[in-house]
């Protein structure tokens, strides 16, 4: 389905000007079209920097990684030009013309993985590390480009093998009246490898906030400093604030970093009745955004009295994730902390004390973790989606298992088999053309 006959050419760096540029090709024709391009019939040496002037536009740095030993397995020539899209374009074309045919988003990276050097959970690592916008994210991916997740995967795939070998054989050899493998032991190594398989998935919910981020909103009636709050959180002004009630009408975004968790701030409209049309549209968008999001933090004014519509913002929000933040603790206090009858926070948006407590909670909420020092060993929805339904066979194989006699082997067989099936689609020894291409379409070109 995918061809990887022919050579391919792309600028691997983003975009615009920079100092450097780079474009790469990959292929067996590789040598000979950077050969066209230099206008030179010498050979490259292998990982050495040869200085050049390439398609008659530029001088650039030209490097010959010779296959097996490059990113796609193939022969790769990177060459480091000047960050201008005219020139970079110019030596695209030039290789084009000289056999090259221009690189698919992420042709590179399928290359790698067709060729064996990488598999896929490492692939996918390299798309996230690019798009990282936190550390935390980039050492996730970048623990996982080294092969964490996939030597994790391995060890159960393993165990299971030769689990299921055993069991082949007892059933192949039904007569000799000796088991591979004891009865007994079907169930307790059945057990075992479903423990380290759920060992791996405890860290799937941080592992997966962590990878995608997620979204909170600050929600609250009119004047409570939502605003003021949100700004705090952003490290900017970002939000208008003012003491009229019904500043913000429109939904307002920033995107931040708290504790290493990518958060898409949203800042709302304060909730009241009102006959202003274009404040009850920002209300009902306040609503609908506190219905999706990740966490809400509902913020109160401890300087006021409780009004209805606080009542109606924290019964409107009971069902959801959420943290009650009682703000303006640096006036005189209208009512107590119990009031509430739920774990809150009291802080002050102005002088910002208690905002390290709000997001510490942002994170054990989002996460169910106090801190994120350590990265997670998995956090790719498709990898946790098919862990998951790993475990699923193999408790249901161990259930069968402790059943004993009244279940035949070849049933228990058919679900570890499943269980190893979903691994290996996780590793990628297993694949479809449509999964490869939805992986890989998100991969910008020159990758
Ligand atoms: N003293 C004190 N005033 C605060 C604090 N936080 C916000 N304010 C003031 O409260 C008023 C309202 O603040 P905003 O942040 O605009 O409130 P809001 O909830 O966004 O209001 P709307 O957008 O109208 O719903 C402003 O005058 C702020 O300066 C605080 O912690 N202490
Ligand atoms: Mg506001």
């Amino acid at each position: 389905m995918f061809s990887t006959t022919d050579t391919i050419v792309a600028i691997a760096t983003p975009q615009g000007r920079g100092g450097l540029g780079v474009v790469r090709i990959s292929g067996e024709a590789s040598q000979s079209i950077a050969g066209a391009l230099l206008g030179r019939s010498a050979p490259l040496a292998p990982r050495h920097a040869t200085l050049a002037r390439v398609g008659g536009v530029d001088q650039a740095i030209v490097t010959l990684f010779a296959a097996p030993h490059s990113y796609t397995g193939e022969d790769v020539v990177e060459i480091s030009a000047h960050g201008s899209p005219v020139v970079l374009r110019a030596i695209v074309e030039a290789a084009m013309q000289a056999g090259a045919r221009l690189a698919a988003p992420g042709e590179f990276t399928l290359r790698a993985f067709l060729n064996g050097r990488l598999d896929l959970v490492q692939a996918e690592a390299v798309g996230d590390l690019i798009e990282a916008a936190t550390p935390l994210q980039a050492r996730t991916a970048f623990d996982q480009l080294e092969g964490t997740l996939t030597r994790r995967i391995a060890e159960i795939d393993a165990a299971l093998f030769d689990l299921v070998a055993r069991l082949e054989a007892s059933l192949d050899f039904p007569d000799e009246g000796y088991h591979f493998i004891e009865p007994q032991e079907v169930d307790r190594s059945i057990r075992a490898v479903a423990s380290q398989a759920r060992r791996l998935l405890a860290d799937a919910r941080h592992g997966r906030t962590i990878r995608e981020g997620a979204e909170l909103v600050v929600a609250g009636r009119t004047n409570v400093g939502k605003s003021s709050l949100f700004n705090v959180l952003a490290g900017h002004d970002r939000a208008i604030v003012t003491d009229v009630p019904g500043t913000t009408r429109d939904l307002v975004t920033e995107r931040v970093d708290i504790a290493g968790l990518a958060v898409t701030l949203v800042d709302t409209a304060g909730m009241r009745e009102t006959l202003d049309v274009v404040e009850r549209e920002g209300v009902d968008r306040a609503r609908q955004a506190s219905e999706v999001a990740a966490l809400v933090v509902v913020v109160l004014d401890q300087s006021e009295p409780l009004r209805d519509d606080d009542r109606e913002v924290l019964e409107r929000t009971r069902a959801r994730r959420r943290i009650i933040v009682r703000n303006k603790i640096d006036l005189a206090a209208a009512w107590s902390e119990a009031e509430v009858g739920e774990r809150n926070v009291g802080v002050s948006a102005r002088t910002g004390e208690g905002m390290d407590r709000v997001r510490a909670g942002i994170v054990e909420a989002l996460t169910s973790r106090e801190e994120l020092r350590e990265t997670p060993a998995i956090s790719n929805v498709r990898h946790i989606a098919l862990l998951d339904a790993a475990l699923l066979h193999l408790d249901r194989a161990a259930d069968a298992a402790r059943s004993g006699a009244a279940t035949p082997e070849e049933f228990l067989l058919t679900d570890l088999q499943h269980a190893r099936a979903a691994l290996e689609e996780i590793t990628g020894r297993r694949t479809t053309d449509d999964l490869l291409r939805h992986i890989f379409e998100r991969f910008c070109i020159g990758k």
